[in-house]
């Protein structure tokens, strides 16, 4: 039988600190998996994040001279993974936020065959260690993403998560802060199997290096929701927009229409002219829906092609660990 490898990637920036508690939790051994190994990549840390994995055992780590953020650390560990030959990759946080022994859970949906991927869930509307209005906005944020994705996650900013090979060959990622609800939304879109376990996490050690404050965090939560569903469904996003504004010119012309027929029609102009500047506004942003329409199915070509030329490299290439990862230096 071929040998089954899990890698566990854990994207850093300055963590130093708490890496070790870290890497302390995560399973060495696991049923149904023969290798075990962790990949760590630092976003330009100043605290010596990489010499600290290196004490600590980890196998693989990918630099980056200066701080890429964390979706760009995020695929940069998929694509290295992939490379190394995973078979399945976990993510987790180097804030040791999640329970690493609860791996073998994790991964259980995907050694059955039943998942593509799974997300941990911290059951977070029941931890103790959270403020309430965190919660709220967890809450409200999770439903949205699950209406837009057509999905059942419950928590889907967690960054405890796993991916089969495939899955992961077939992930791409556009936005630039965090990779968390795109590829929520992308995995529910591409109809894959999304699973999801309870599992444990710590208590918070320090406050979010992700977010200076609640409000970025809602302003770049909801611009990245409103992007990616809109490359994904962009009739339906401006076709209904280009509707309310048609439907108002339209109420505003029959309106026009009716004092017209009563003899009225002259004191209306200046709606008229409103109505028509509606009617026109509304039939354009229905057109863009259209032809982003259009792209977004050259989009999905253009996955499905990176997504074989993805497979076809790895098959072709050297050995992995001759292979340099394409962003940033692996030593
Ligand atoms: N590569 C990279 N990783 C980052 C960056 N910001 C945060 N991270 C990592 O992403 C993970 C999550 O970051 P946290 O600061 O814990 O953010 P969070 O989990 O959303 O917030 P908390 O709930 O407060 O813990 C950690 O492993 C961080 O090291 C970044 O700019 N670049
Ligand atoms: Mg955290």
């Amino acid at each position: 039988m071929p040998v089954k490898k899990l890698i566990v990637q854990i994207p850093c920036l300055n963590e130093a600190q708490t890496l070790p508690a870290t890497l302390g939790d995560i399973p060495r051994a696991i049923p149904g998996i023969d290798v075990v190994e962790i990949l760590v990549i630092d976003d330009g840390s100043r605290d010596g994040t990489s010499e600290v994995a290196r004490r600590h055992g980890v196998e693989h780590i990918v630099r980056f001279p200066q701080r890429k953020g964390l979706a760009s650390a995020f695929a940069a560990g998929i694509d290295a993974s992939l490379k190394l030959g995973a078979d399945i990759i976990v993510n987790t946080d180097g804030d040791n936020q999640y329970a690493g022994a609860d791996i073998p859970k994790l991964i259980a949906p995907l050694l059955g065959g039943e998942a593509d991927v799974v997300i941990g869930d911290r059951e977070v509307q029941d931890l103790a260690h959270m403020s309430a209005t965190r919660k709220r906005l967890q809450w409200l944020g999770s439903w949205v993403v699950r209406q837009v994705s057509d999905t059942k996650v419950p928590d889907t900013t967690s960054g405890f998560r796993a991916y089969t090979r495939d899955a992961a060959l077939r992930m791409t990622i556009v936005s630039e802060f965090t990779y968390t609800l795109e590829s929520i939304i992308q995995a529910g879109k591409r109809r894959m199997a999304i699973a999801h376990v309870p599992v444990r996490s710590n208590p918070r050690t320090r406050s979010s290096r992700l977010f200076s404050s609640v409000w970025t965090y809602v302003k770049a939560s909801s611009a990245t929701i409103i992007r990616i569903y809109a490359m994904y469904e962009p009739l339906k996003v401006f076709g209904l927009i280009g509707l309310f504004v048609f439907a108002g010119g339209l109420a505003l012309s029959l309106r026009f229409v009716y004092f017209f027929v009563i003899g009225e029609g002259l004191g209306h102009v200046q709606s008229l002219i409103f109505a028509a500047v509606l009617l026109i506004v509304g039939f354009q942003i229905a057109l863009i829906g259209l032809v982003a329409d259009v792209i977004s199915g050259n989009r999905k070509l253009l996955e499905d092609l990176l997504y074989r030329v993805r497979r076809m490299e790895l098959r072709q290439g050297a050995p992995a660990d001759t292979v340099p990862p394409a962003d940033g230096d692996r030593s």
